[in-house]
């Protein structure tokens, strides 16, 4: 079939709106029509050649909603009509990983997905008779798209496409980090690194699990008034600080945070992060994501006195158990997503929202099908 696709033919160039074709879904997988996509910091960081994973020519995106479609033979847990979120971390929920309680990092179609590729080795998407490739599995600036069935979350059909998209990402990973990866304990006090579509979305999660001092540090003021209505307690920005920002923090939280979040990409961030940590307790936690070839140092004796480091992927969810869960929150009020979504726009605009994310002004701009 055809399909209307933003399509990246290289780093650095803007993405062209092109007519691809689009074959239906084989055994275990799902036609997908998506209704809405968010864009992330992530898609502009492979669009830049920055990502070691990033593949060309590709049909980016990673942050949709839609409807099912079609199904492949053998798809069982979900049928034509039913409203998922697609996942760029799947659950097979029998791989190794998938049956270790400590990771939500499911194998099982891994190589495949890093490569661009379906689970049997091959594209689903052409352009001129030519392979383009999937990126992460998920392929979401497309009006139709194919799915692994596993790579599919099967929501409540009463949420709306245009927020609920957020969740397939930057909702989940901010949340995720707060309430699964470092289980955030009521009374913490906490940092968090980068006030962006992640950040706030882990304001919100440690304002969720009762966290005392939230202290948001970031170098663009404007974030200030909307990270208050998440739940940031105190706003830190590094440029209005006299002498180094660690201390500074350490003294603000009385003595170190019980945790930090990295939601930069940063690595002296990252560093900061660490060591504005309680001594013996303190546990920073790395969601941004790193440009090729960066490392992170400290001193070790930062480890040795009982400071904790450690990382988030898409906030520790196993997505089709966690992601319906967390769509039942927004639909109930007890989390907030529509002022987070501040442009909202079709696929023709879609360089606009990479704009608006390079120049700070937008927090989540969502491509509307
Ligand atoms: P964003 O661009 O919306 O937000 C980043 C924020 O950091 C901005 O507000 C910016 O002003 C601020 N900032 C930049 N440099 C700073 C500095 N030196 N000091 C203080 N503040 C600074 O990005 P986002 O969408 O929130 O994504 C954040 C990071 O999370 C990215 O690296 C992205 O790739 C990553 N990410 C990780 C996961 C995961 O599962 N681990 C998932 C999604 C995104
Ligand atoms: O299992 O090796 C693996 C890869 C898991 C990918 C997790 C991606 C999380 C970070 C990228 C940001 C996503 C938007
Ligand atoms: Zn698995």
């Amino acid at each position: 079939m055809d399909v209307r696709a933003a399509v990246a033919h290289k780093a650095g160039a803007p993405l062209t709106i092109e007519t691809v074709q689009l074959e239906g879904p084989k055994a275990f997988e799902v036609l997908v029509e998506i209704k809405a996509t968010g864009i992330c910091h992530t898609d502009a960081f492979t669009l830049s050649g920055d990502d070691p994973e990033g593949l060309f020519p590709a049909i980016l995106g990673h942050e949709g909603a839609g409807i099912v479609r079609e199904v492949g033979p053998g798809v069982t847990s979900v049928k034509p009509g039913d409203h998922v979120i697609p996942l760029y971390t799947p659950e097979c929920r029998q791989c190794e990983y998938c049956l270790n309680p400590k990771t939500n990092l499911c194998q099982s179609i891994r190589v495949t997905q890093g490569k661009g590729l379906m689970p049997d080795g091959s594209s689903r998407f052409s352009l001129n008779g030519k392979p383009v490739l999937h990126y992460m599995g998920t392929s979401t600036f497309a009006n139709f798209t194919v799915l692994p069935e596993i790579a599919v979350a099967k929501v409540r059909e009463d949420a709306p496409f245009d927020k609920i998209c957020y969740i397939g990402c930057g909702v989940t990973t901010g949340i995720g980090a707060v309430v699964n990866t470092a289980k955030v304990e009521p009374g913490s006090n906490v940092v968090v690194f980068g006030l962006g579509g992640i950040g706030l979305n882990v304001i919100q999660g440690a304002r969720l699990v009762g966290a005392d001092k939230i202290i948001g540090v970031d170098l663009n003021p404007s974030k200030r008034e909307l990270a208050e209505s998440f739940g940031m307690t105190h706003f830190v920005n590094p440029a209005e600080v006299e002498g180094d920002l660690v201390p500074y923090l350490v003294d603000l939280t009385g003595g170190g945070a019980d945790y930090s979040f990295e939601c930069i990409g940063n690595t002296t961030t990252m560093r900061q992060a660490l060591e504005c940590c309680h001594k013996g307790w303190g546990e920073s936690i790395i969601i941004g994501v790193a440009g090729a070839g960066q490392e992170i140092s400290t001193r070790p004796f930062q480890l040795v006195t009982g400071r904790v480091w450690r990382g988030s992927a898409f906030g520790g969810a196993r997505g089709r158990t966690d992601v319906p869960k967390i769509v039942d929150w927004y639909m109930d009020g007890k989390i907030s997503i529509d002022p987070m979504i501040t442009h909202t726009m079709p696929l023709e605009e879609i360089n606009t929202a990479f704009d608006l994310m390079h120049e700070g002004k937008s927090i989540r701009s969502v491509v509307t099908f």
